[in-house]
């Protein structure tokens, strides 16, 4: 009885490790294995229940068939670690392959950003200007009638206003400026009686048609020097200084006559044309010259809206576009490309 069992069980573990190692030859991955394991190896795998008979044998016949479930233990648990080690290296070298990356291939372009045209000439004038002694002063884009206008000599109904197309907001009186002007009256007003000297730069906005020429929103830079024996020879000086540092030395300018409701007198800023150099071209509509500002000396009643009196006091101002500084130095010829964030006009003008 006892010879039949432990011919029984010698045949269980045989037929063990021959199911046991062509299963094995078939877990293609650590996990497999790891159940493979489970399932023959275990703690409540085929191997352990086998030996549970054990003690039903008698005590020569125990060892035996211990020795030979020890051997099974063996062999299994070697042809388990030669198999993981295969998979290991064959999920090394899969990972390996799927993931090499070739250094021969070619880099993908960055593309770089850079400064708006309008930018780099802002920038251009503020360190003309800081040199001369001109602050930057910011203020506010929605204005009052009265700061936009009434402040600056336009009361209502006043004919000039008709210069400057103007956004309304729904709230009476309230509106976007169309000139950075009403920002010099704060500043006077924060200032007043110490002498300025300020620059303002900043968006203003016209109700117009939008052309290649003129968009209903665009950049001023105006500035204003306020003080004592202020004369228009100082206009004079400021702006030919300016005007030379941002065109090049030497190229011809002039003033001429011109009228704004708050200066007097007032004069426009023409330089000789870059295209055409004075012969007459479709840029400068065959006059030679270009507009770059407008200026005058302080108007006294500005002056004394600004805090200032004007028996004492006296001033110039002056106004500009930089967008179309910007347009006249890199040569584009339509403004509508300034504001239609498409980042190829910065490629242009590279
Ligand atoms: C132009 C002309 C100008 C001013 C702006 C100004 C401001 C105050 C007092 C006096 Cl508070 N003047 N600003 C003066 C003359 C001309 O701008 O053609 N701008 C693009």
């Amino acid at each position: 009885m006892g010879n039949v069992l432990k011919q029984d069980l010698l045949q269980q573990l045989e037929q063990l490790q021959q199911e046991a190692e062509v299963a094995l030859a078939q877990a293609n991955s650590s996990e497999a294995t790891q159940a493979w394991h489970g399932e023959y190896l275990g703690r409540k795998g085929r191997l352990t229940g086998i030996l549970r008979n054990l003690g039903s044998l008698s005590a020569e016949e125990r060892p035996l068939v211990g020795k030979a479930a020890n051997e099974v233990k063996m062999t299994l648990e070697n042809v388990l670690q030669e198999r993981q080690a295969a998979i290991a290296k064959a999920e090394m070298e899969g990972a390996r392959s799927r993931e090499r990356i070739d250094v021969t291939l070619p880099g993908r372009p960055q593309t770089l950003g850079r400064l708006h045209p309008t930018s780099i000439t802002l920038r251009e004038i503020y360190a003309i200007f800081a040199a001369m002694g001109f602050q930057v002063y910011d203020s506010p884009e929605v204005e009052t009638d009265e700061y936009n206008f009434q402040l600056l000599n336009m009361p209502q109904g006043h004919p000039a206003r008709d210069m400057w197309d103007t956004f309304y907001t729904t709230t009476p009186d309230l509106l976007l400026r169309t000139h950075t002007s009403p920002g010099q009256i704060h500043a006077m007003r924060e200032y007043a009686p110490e002498p300025i000297r300020v620059i303002l730069p900043g968006k203003v906005y016209r109700y117009e048609q939008v052309t290649a020429r003129s968009e209903s929103m665009f950049y001023q830079v105006e500035g204003l020097a306020v003080g004592k024996h202020i004369t228009f020879c100082d206009l004079k000086g400021v702006l030919t200084n300016f005007a030379n540092q941002i065109y090049g030395e030497g190229r011809p300018m002039r003033f001429r006559k011109s009228y704004f409701p708050f200066t007097e007198p007032s004069v426009e800023m023409d330089i000789e044309c870059v295209i055409c150099g004075g012969k007459g071209c479709g840029l400068c509509k065959y006059a030679g010259w270009l507009e770059i500002l407008g200026a005058g000396m302080v108007h006294p009643i500005v002056l004394q809206y600004g805090g200032y009196d004007p028996s004492e006091f006296s001033g110039f101002a002056f106004g500009m576009g930089p967008d179309r500084i910007a347009l006249q130095k890199y040569g584009i010829d339509d403004i509508r490309y300034f504001f239609a964030n498409d980042v190829r006009l910065l490629e242009r003008i590279g």
